[in-house]
């Protein structure tokens, strides 16, 4: 408890947020009532109630069903301008943020729409607070690597216009069955065209797979990372380059990659030297924004006051802010 005052003050980076994540029963109730879409529960708590997942595909399948929703920029909009005032609550002053495209396309939702929404919102943080961001957009490694290849090709003509945010791109949903390996010629066309790259792995998938990443996507950051505990050379290697791992413990937790929090292996990973960051990478369906993230590893790890702070300088530096600008967070 001692601890809870000290997490609340730092001032911390979030680097692993999947906007669409972010969206609450009641922010998706009042844009399903906006937009005349019917959701299959009866009030929020109902809708609360289903958050119970026994894996990755469980969880799934409801934040796409519920991210049809969102259908205009001003949903966009009023999704992720909720985040930052959350985020803001917990202190942080930086976040790099996820968005799927293809969630929104597949349905006919215009990519320029998405981009709008979501960049409006950040760039009116940045005006008013100071609010750092960068968006980093995520292909879905369920569908094929021609679909994300299109979906670069149509969000290109968009980069000019967002080139104060859109500095990354990324690799999530089902993991398991879709390897780094899927996905090696579109991460080369994103690498030559200069984005900073990152992918989901090892949350699910094997340590293999952490390996892939690295080796034929070339990621600087992995997200998640927690089987590479797996395999000793691979933890040794990490160690050395200080890979940034974006860990989400309470995603971890509620989607069964581990069965009890006291079970979870973010302090060994910090104590072998590896760059362990704190997420919270879907809060409105996991149960906690970053600071709870943090409470409930320090509360159920006994980190130190010490380790605490290293997990929030740790976020500092593997942002993607210019060593001028994270030295102004630390
Ligand atoms: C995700 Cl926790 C997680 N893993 C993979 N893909 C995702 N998309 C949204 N949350
Ligand atoms: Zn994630």
């Amino acid at each position: 408890a001692a601890l809870d005052g000290f997490i609340a003050g730092l001032p911390k980076t979030e680097l692993h947020l999947h906007i669409e994540g972010t969206l609450e029963p009641e922010l998706m109730f009042a844009l399903a009532q906006r937009n005349n879409v019917a959701l299959p529960y009866a009030s929020v708590d109902d809708l609360r109630a289903a958050y119970n997942f026994s894996d990755l595909q469980s969880f799934l399948d409801l934040y796409y069903a519920g991210a049809n929703v969102l259908r205009t920029e001003q949903d966009f909009y009023d999704m992720t301008a909720a985040y930052i005032a959350r985020a803001q609550a917990d202190n942080v002053r930086h976040a790099e943020i996820f968005f799927d495209p293809q969630t929104h396309t597949e349905r006919g939702i215009p990519i320029a729409t998405v981009f709008a929404g979501i960049a409006a919102a950040l760039r009116d943080a940045r005006r008013r607070d100071g609010f750092g961001s960068v968006m980093i957009m995520s292909f879905l490694r369920h569908l094929s690597e021609e679909d994300a290849f299109a979906t670069l090709e149509a969000a290109l003509p968009l980069r000019e216009q967002y080139a104060d945010l859109w500095l990354g791109i990324g690799l999530d949903s089902s993991e398991r069955g879709n390897p780094p390996e899927k996905f090696e010629r579109v991460y080369a066309r994103c690498r030559e065209l200069g984005f900073r790259l990152v992918a989901h792995a090892g949350e699910e998938g094997p340590a293999a797979y952490v390996i892939g990443a690295l080796d034929v996507l070339h990621v600087e950051r992995i997200d998640h990372g927690v089987r590479s505990e797996e395999d000793p050379a691979l933890m040794q290697r990490l160690a050395q380059q200080r890979t940034p791992l974006t860990v989400c413990p309470l995603s971890n937790l509620k989607l069964c990659v581990v069965k009890d929090m006291a079970e979870h292996n973010l302090a060994r990973l910090l104590d072998a030297g590896l760059a362990v960051t704190v997420n919270s990478d879907d809060p409105a369906y996991f149960g906690g924004y970053m600071n709870a993230n943090y409470h409930a590893v320090a509360r159920s790890l006994n980190l130190s006051r010490e380790q605490v702070l290293q997990l929030a300088r740790n976020g500092i530096d593997a942002c993607f802010l210019s060593d001028e600008d994270k030295a102004t967070l630390h």
